[in-house]
């Protein structure tokens, strides 16, 4: 290898030096010293630690998402051009054909530690597998970013900055405790850490040591990132013994308004009123008597399902129907890798300004869609629905 004549190091060196700082740094310094901290110092980091992690930080202007510093600038706005993506294009065999053949390799090389997750906290493996899955590619994504960085710039300049001086005081404490060391604690671009994308409150009040090395390290160790998936859904209320839902049909006599986790009843009384599971298969005896949720991603235009309190537990990691749905889907799928039986039909997008607009003339119209976020949850679909069904129009709860 050749190496670098020493005149050109000398110039490259003089390019890295504070002569060429950023617009920021020196802002970027005050907040670090003035606001970070003091809230660390507080939250008992040792001072030694806060001096040395925070040492020369410069904010990540790379990062998307930020606005001007201070606190005065107004976030970015949220990108209403860009187009809402239907439901179905989540689901292609495609894109599931890959998870479920390594899912199944690493179900049988983990096979005992998910056995024993299983007894601890009463999340089935393949259910802590598809969420390892939808996270980080079961840990083979690239987390490219420093995560303490990462995690001051956002609070400095980016959305929700009180958000994450919080994190960032937490992701200190993580470094306080000898968990990780700070070239190895790595996150997104979001600032979610390591293999199950975890903000760092969520690590220090979920992550698990599952090896017993007495670390607790979702960066680099299986057995430690899936009980601490494990672990989190358990907190967030995962009922052993239940699934997460079920395919089924939903005869048109029950109205698609009635989606929604505020609107169960018993598995019984929507089978009493003509709700069957897909393939004439019948609901698990131990399910029937237990509360069922109305879903239809899609409205009337793709697969219906009736969800348990669990698919809830599953949105506490992510907030959308989609991914709920995408990892109850693939944890079903490492077994016979079947599809939805009901198709995904042409559905009707438009960009994330337009269904706002309609958002907000639902609302006009006193309709709660959940707040007008562009975004179409089942609070806009069903309020969708109402108004079809209130204009005398068979309800799709889907945009026309
Ligand atoms: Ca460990």
């Amino acid at each position: 290898m050749r190496r670098v004549p020493l005149l050109l190091a000398a110039a490259l060196s003089l390019l890295a030096a504070p002569a060429s700082a950023g617009p920021y740094d020196a802002g970027f310094r005050a907040f670090l010293d003035g606001t970070i901290a003091p809230a660390a110092r507080e939250a008992g980091v040792p001072a030694a630690v806060i001096a040395r992690e925070l040492a020369g930080m410069t904010p990540d202007t790379s990062l998307p998402g930020l606005g001007k510093p201070g606190g005065k600038g107004a976030p970015p706005p949220v990108n209403y051009q860009a187009e809402f993506r239907a439901p179905g294009g989540y689901f292609r065999d495609s894109q599931f054909n890959g998870l479920v053949a390594k899912g199944r390799t690493l179900a049988r090389r983990h096979a005992s530690t998910l056995q024993r997750i299983e007894q601890r906290y009463g999340v089935p493996g393949r259910i802590v597998l598809a969420i390892w899955a939808r996270e980080s590619g079961y840990g083979a994504a690239r987390i490219p970013k420093d995560a303490l960085r990462t995690l001051a710039t956002r609070a400095y300049m980016g959305q929700r900055r009180d958000f994450f001086a919080k994190e960032t005081v937490a992701a200190l404490q993580i470094l306080a405790d000898g968990h990780i060391r700070r070239q190895d604690m790595k996150s997104s671009w979001g600032g979610a850490l390591g293999q199950p994308q975890f903000l760092p409150s969520s690590f220090l009040r979920h992550a698990v040591d599952f090896d017993g090395d007495g670390k607790r390290d979702i960066w680099n160790s299986a057995p430690d990132t899936l009980a601490s998936i494990a672990a989190y859904l358990n907190w967030y209320g995962w009922v052993k013994g239940r699934d997460w839902g079920y395919e089924a049909v939903v005869p048109a006599s029950v109205s698609c308004t009635r989606e929604g986790p505020d609107r169960g009843q018993p598995i019984s009384a929507w089978t009493a009123e003509g709700v069957r599971r897909v393939k004439e298969r019948p609901f698990p005896a131990h399910e029937v008597p237990q509360p069922g949720f109305l879903l239809m991603p899609a409205g009337r235009f793709g697969p219906a399902f009736i969800a348990t309190d669990n698919f809830y537990v599953l949105k506490s990691y992510n907030e959308s129907d989609v991914y709920a749905l995408f990892v109850g889907h693939l944890a079903d799928r490492y077994g016979n890798n079947t599809g939805f039986v009901q198709d995904w039909r042409p559905i009707k997008t438009r960009s994330r300004g337009a269904v706002r607009k309609i958002q907000l003339q639902l609302e006009a119209r006193g309709h709660d869609v959940g707040g007008a976020d562009g975004l179409i949850g089942f609070k806009t679909r069903r309020s969708l629905g109402a108004a079809q069904e209130k204009a005398g129009k068979p309800a799709t709860c889907w945009l026309e």
